[in-house]
């Protein structure tokens, strides 16, 4: 486009604009919606708020795992002195204290206790009191005796039941050999005692000392 040209299209464009600023009837644009525009940038973060009330109460958590056992515990007051123990049995078998009867062997320990230590002596060498259960066993418990001139306590007792007299292992007492006016000593007198001198039982308290006479049996 040459100077002139040029010169021309300026003067026209300013005639125009002059007119539309100078004329009576208002300029009328039309208006064209315009692209949205794109989201702006996120804002700044607000200021920190105020604090949150308390959450509520979690669930209760799951058992521990057992914790590892404690020390001991402080040592506890002494405790009361226990009851006297058997004192230890010095088994001094009579010389020729024996005698047999069938497979039973009686022999005597030259040591006087009552009728629970004697039968726990016994039993401590595996035999009982003597429990004769016939003539021939009731004769060699008193040939025994009479070698020791010593009364000694049978196994044949009614403690459990007043003038029931059984065996040491409870079974009934059939084969007796009470001397004449016994037994008579009711509540007090439940052990059987044999008499070396007439071969007869006398029953009297428990709790008397007798010479121990054991039975064994031979296997
Ligand atoms: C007497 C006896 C009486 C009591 C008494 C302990 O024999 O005849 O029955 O058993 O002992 C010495
Ligand atoms: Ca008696």
């Amino acid at each position: 486009m040459n100077h002139l040209t040029k010169c021309v299209c300026i003067l026209t464009v300013v005639a125009v604009l002059f007119t539309l600023s100078h004329s009576e009837t208002p300029a009328t644009c039309s208006v064209v919606q315009g692209v949205i525009g794109l989201n702006g940038r996120d804002g700044r973060d607000g200021a920190t708020g105020p604090k949150g009330d308390p959450g509520m109460r979690g669930e209760p958590g799951i058992p521990g795992e057992r914790g590892n056992p404690g020390l001991p515990g402080k040592v506890g007051p002494k405790g009361n002195p226990g009851e006297l123990g058997n004192t230890g049995v010095a088994v001094l078998i009579f010389p020729h204290s024996q005698a047999t009867s069938g497979n039973k062997v009686y022999m005597s320990i030259d040591r006087a206790e009552d009728f629970s230590n004697s039968l726990i002596i016994c039993k401590m060498y595996g035999g009982i009191l003597p429990s004769p259960e016939n003539s021939a066993e009731d004769l060699a418990i008193y040939e025994l005796a009479k070698k020791t001139g010593k009364h000694g306590f049978l196994g044949i007792n009614d403690r459990q039941l007043e003038g029931k007299f059984v065996h040491i292992d409870g079974r009934p007492a059939v084969y007796m050999n009470w001397r004449d006016t016994e037994p008579n000593g009711q509540r007090t007198e439940n052990c059987v005692e044999q008499d070396p001198k007439r071969r007869k039982w006398n029953d009297i308290p428990c709790e008397w000392t007798r010479t121990i006479m054991c039975e064994f049996k031979m296997i």
